[in-house]
């Protein structure tokens, strides 16, 4: 029985895997940039994409992904971006987006006038980090109130992204939290990681940010 288990999870990973090579490939000749965000929920991935698309004239994409509903693609679309809603509620709840998903999300909204994509994944640091979205570069976002320790006890999620930006800054001087700590501890999970410290809402370090994505 348990053998059973583990061969079909390979099988359901690797079709996985041969779309997400697919997705990266042919977005990448058509020029798109594919970022996949992760996060624990209510990092800021939704506020971060908000206000990305204030800051650019690029044209953005974003393909929203919760179990519940439209709430976040409403949202964003207010910036004039592209939004395609994702709810896997009705089909059992799974707390991941998978690549096969976002194909099909793709060939409903269509890539043209696409610059950039933007997958906003479900709200939690586990799953997501176990599946391929065939994206350009992880994003794992990581906010100041979560506490300093998270990249040692959720490290798949740190060792699968190549950016971690650590958000709402702003809310520093209200914390018993070093910043040096948090970036520290993520070295320490992944020494190659890339890390920008931001605040939707006031706008610090989103120059950073924005620069990375357009550079
Ligand atoms: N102070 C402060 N609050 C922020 C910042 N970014 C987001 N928030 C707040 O944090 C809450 C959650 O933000 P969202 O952007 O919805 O977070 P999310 O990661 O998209 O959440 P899920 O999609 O549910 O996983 C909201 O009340 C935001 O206003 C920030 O930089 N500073
Ligand atoms: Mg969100």
């Amino acid at each position: 029985m348990d053998v059973k288990e583990v061969k079909v999870m390979k099988k359901i990973l690797s079709a996985n895997d041969k779309i997400a090579d697919e997705l990266r490939t042919d977005l990448g000749k058509k020029g798109i940039f594919y970022l996949n965000l992760m996060s624990s929920p209510g990092s800021g991935k939704t506020s971060l994409i908000e206000k990305t698309a204030q800051m650019t004239d690029k044209k953005i994409s974003v393909i929203e992904g919760d179990i519940q509903t439209t709430l976040d693609a409403e949202r964003v679309a207010k910036y004039g971006v592209k939004a395609y809603q994702i709810n896997t509620g009705p089909f059992g709840g799974d707390c991941h987006l998978e690549s096969g998903w976002i194909k099909n999300a793709l060939d409903e909204i269509g890539t043209d006038e696409t610059d950039i994509l933007f997958v906003e994944n479900i709200g939690n640091l586990v799953c997501p980090a176990e599946f391929d979205v065939g994206s350009h570069v992880n994003v794992v976002l990581l906010s100041v109130t979560e506490g300093e320790e998270k990249p040692l006890k959720y490290p798949l999620a740190f060792n699968t992204s190549q950016v971690c930006l650590i958000t709402k800054t702003d809310l520093l001087p209200y914390l018993d939290i070093k910043i040096e700590a948090i970036r520290e501890n993520i070295k320490k999970v992944n020494p190659q990681m890339e890390i920008i410290e931001l605040s939707s809402k006031t706008g610090e370090g989103m120059n950073k940010w924005i620069e990375y994505l357009t550079k």
